[in-house]
């Protein structure tokens, strides 16, 4: 733990500040990628291209200090883990996994048809991706939670091949919880890698790992900066979303606890040094409890290091009213919102951008982050204006299909020819006259 008194946020005054100090106040840390990063990473997938299982293993040797033999985890050591796990962890990750399939398999859109005109059915059908690459963090803190997240619904959407990366550990082995919760999801394909690596061989192929179409899961920077690379190249893979750091943002009421405020920002400030926090009330006097209660609980925390770092960027706003906090949150669009409200439900309308709400004083996000039921893969850095969190459609494409019979042809064969005149495609129409001609002379 670091000797230094950590910086603790100070109470800030909406009203009292102009558009410039509020833009800056809700900055996040730069979303584009450092040039040498970017470079950093550009070689990695270029030497894991060149030279496939043979670069796996000397960027794993060089960035997890792990000699690999094989890559791919051996069938047996799922069951392997999931013995040596607590009983009680594997019954909550199999507890957790029911909620979150049944939250999934709600959310699932399906197959339709419908006539258009007389002899024109028209319908959607729903496919797996083919293949999709999963990757499971195990920096700092290793994720079952994650692998649960992805693998739920990858196997819901029916996917034919789900294959998932997480980084070893220096013996080589892969973090047991891990394990057991990719048995648990159906994932049953683990490889032994981590960072761009793991991305750039999900992307491309490599004798041991299989490529994929889409690559999902959250990532450190290097992970996210490849999965960006990979996406760009036609030969690459289409990811999930930008995936960045975490965010949480708290409204509350005059009646909201601070010690249950504080709380919930320090959950989100151990993930990272870059993680963001907020909260946001019309009541002056609960937000500096609330910094009070930031001091006391970091100084319990294992983690108080990397979680006190997060709390320089945390930001404690006092605003007139609530329409104004529900304002400030839409525009910032975070990736958790927590309403510390004593009547939520009302509010709900008002939430045009978030990735996930939790509603109430007993809803602290560490529960949707694990077992409430909803997914934890969220858009991050503002995107929850225009994306969504992992869900099942993540892992489907739509095919759209039609049945034209003669008579249908003679309904809609007219409309088409009269805008493909207008757009001077012949050839369009002529592809409708064709068919209409051959109908009369038949
Ligand atoms: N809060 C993280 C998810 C997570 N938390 C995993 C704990 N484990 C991003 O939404
Ligand atoms: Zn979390």
């Amino acid at each position: 733990m670091s000797t230094t008194a950590p910086v603790l946020p100070q109470v800030v005054d909406w009203d009292g500040i102009d558009a410039d100090a509020r833009r800056m106040l809700l900055r996040r840390p730069t979303a584009s990628l450092a040039a040498a990063l970017d470079t950093a990473v550009r070689r990695t997938i270029a030497q894991v291209r060149a030279d496939g299982d043979g670069a796996l293993r000397a960027l794993t040797r060089r960035y997890d200090h792990a000699e690999l033999d094989a890559i791919e985890v051996d069938a047996g050591a799922f069951a392997v883990a999931r013995a040596a796990l607590p009983e009680d962890l594997v019954a909550a990750l199999e507890e957790a996994a029911g909620r979150i399939e049944a939250w999934h398999r709600a959310g699932m859109a399906g197959d339709f048809e419908i006539e258009t005109a007389p002899g024109v059915r028209c319908g959607r059908m729903l496919r797996g991706i083919r293949r999709v690459g999963l990757y499971i963090p195990a920096g700092s803190a290793p994720l079952p939670s994650t692998a649960l997240m992805l693998g739920i619904p990858a196997r819901l959407a029916g996917c034919e091949e789900i294959v998932a990366c997480t980084p070893p550990r220096p013996d080589g082995s892969v973090d047991p919880a891990v394990l057991a919760a990719c048995a648990i999801a159906g994932v049953r394909r683990v490889f032994r890698i981590g960072g761009a690596q793991a991305i750039a061989a999900m992307a491309y192929g490599t004798a041991s790992v299989p490529r994929c179409d889409k690559l999902f899961g959250p990532g450190n920077a290097y992970v996210t900066a490849a999965k960006q690379v990979v996406a760009q190249d036609a030969d690459g893979a289409a990811i999930d979303m930008p995936a960045g750091p975490s965010e949480v943002l708290v409204i509350a009421d005059a009646g909201a606890r601070a010690d249950f405020i504080a709380a919930d920002l320090l959950s989100q400030a151990e993930h990272g040094p870059d993680s963001q926090t907020i909260a946001i009330s019309d009541d002056r006097g609960l937000l500096e409890r609330v910094a009070g209660e930031l001091g006391r609980q970091l100084a319990a925390l294992p983690r108080a290091d990397i979680a006190a770092r997060a709390l320089e960027a945390s930001r404690l706003l006092h605003v007139a009213d609530l329409e104004q906090a529900f304002a400030i949150s839409n525009d910032y669009a975070p990736e958790h919102l927590i309403l510390q409200l004593r009547a939520p439900e009302p509010w709900l309308d008002r939430v045009r951008a978030a990735g996930s709400v939790f509603c109430g004083d007993h809803a602290p996000e560490a529960l949707g982050d694990y077992c409430s039921g909803t997914n934890h893969v969220l858009p991050t850095a503002g995107h929850a204006r225009a994306l969504s969190g992992v869900s099942v459609a993540s892992f489907q494409t739509a095919i759209s299909v039609q049945h034209v019979s003669a008579a249908g042809l003679r309904a809609i064969g007219p409309c088409a020819l009269r805008i493909a005149q207008a757009e001077g495609l012949d050839a369009h129409a002529r592809a409708v006259s064709v068919r209409l001609d051959a109908e009369v002379e038949a």
